[in-house]
Formats: C-alpha cells, structure tokens, sequence
C-alpha cells in the first residue's frame, strides 16, 4: 500500500553538494516526490519541529544545526515509506550506519547526519502538514 514519509536533507547534505546525489536515491528507491521545498528553518521553527526531544541533552545543539543554513524538505510516497527510506538513509550515527546508506555514505558526524526521516506514519503526517499545505502536494 502507498504510504507516506517526510524528509530533510540537513544544512550538511546541503553545504557538501549531495542535494543531487540524494534526489537521485530518492528516485532509484521508487519514491514519487509529493512535495519539494528548498529553505531555511529559522530556530524557532527547528525548536518545533524537534519539540519531541527538548529534553535531549542534544537539544539546542540541534536545534542551531539545523537553522544554520538551508535544508531541503520533501514529502514522499511510495510503499512501506516510513520503513524503506529509514533503511535507506541508516543509522543515526554514521559510524554504526550500513554500507551504501546515506548516512554511511554523506554524513558528517551523529548531529551533522544529512538526512531526516519521519519514525512513523503518524509523525510523517505531522511533519509533511509542518512542511506543506494541502495544495502544494502532488
Ligand atoms: P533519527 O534522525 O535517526 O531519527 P533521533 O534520535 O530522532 O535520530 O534524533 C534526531 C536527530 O538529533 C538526529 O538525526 C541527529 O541529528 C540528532 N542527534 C540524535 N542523537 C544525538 C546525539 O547523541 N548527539 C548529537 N546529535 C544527536
Ligand atoms: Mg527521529
């Protein structure tokens, strides 16, 4: 069955030139690109988006991370979305992530880690309505 998952490509996929690499997996994989946005979060809407971990030790690290230069976002379909694009992209910490994924292959270190994907098919609804109005998906 089609699902659903939202995407980021972090300030570090972004400043190291992997946007082209990564749309190009997101292809391969079988994903059909719903939604596509190039901008930057400005820290209050970082600190939104990853309210879930405020209590993270990590928390405002992040949060500046990921406002401090553009990402891309997008919203994908395809089937089993939230399960397939978190096997593609790998662990959070690329030393533990696999061969061939896109932490493996682009991250820069567990905070600077290229990609985000959504944990669940509720959460990808929430973070693809975050992201993009109804008439912005096609
Ligand atoms: P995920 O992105 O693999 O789902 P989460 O645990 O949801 O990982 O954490 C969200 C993001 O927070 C990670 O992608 C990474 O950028 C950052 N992060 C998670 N754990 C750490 C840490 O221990 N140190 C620094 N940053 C972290
Ligand atoms: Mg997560």
């Amino acid at each position: 069955m089609s699902t659903r998952t939202f995407i980021m490509i972090k300030p570090d996929g972004v400043k190291n030139k992997h946007v082209g690499d990564i749309l190009a997996r997101i292809e391969k994989e079988g994903f059909k690109i719903l939604g596509l946005k190039y901008l930057k979060l400005s820290l209050e809407d970082a600190k939104q988006f990853y309210k879930v971990h405020a209590a993270r030790p990590f928390y405002n690290d992040l949060c500046g991370y990921m406002s401090s230069g553009p990402i891309v976002a997008a919203a994908l379909e395809r089937d089993n979305a939230v399960l397939h694009w978190r096997d593609v992209i790998g662990a959070t910490d690329p030393k533990e992530a696999k061969a061939e994924t896109i932490r493996a292959l682009y991250a820069e270190s567990k905070e600077a880690n290229a990609v985000h994907g959504s944990d669940s098919d509720d959460n990808a609804a929430l973070e693809i309505s975050f992201f993009f109005k109804g008439n912005e998906l096609f």
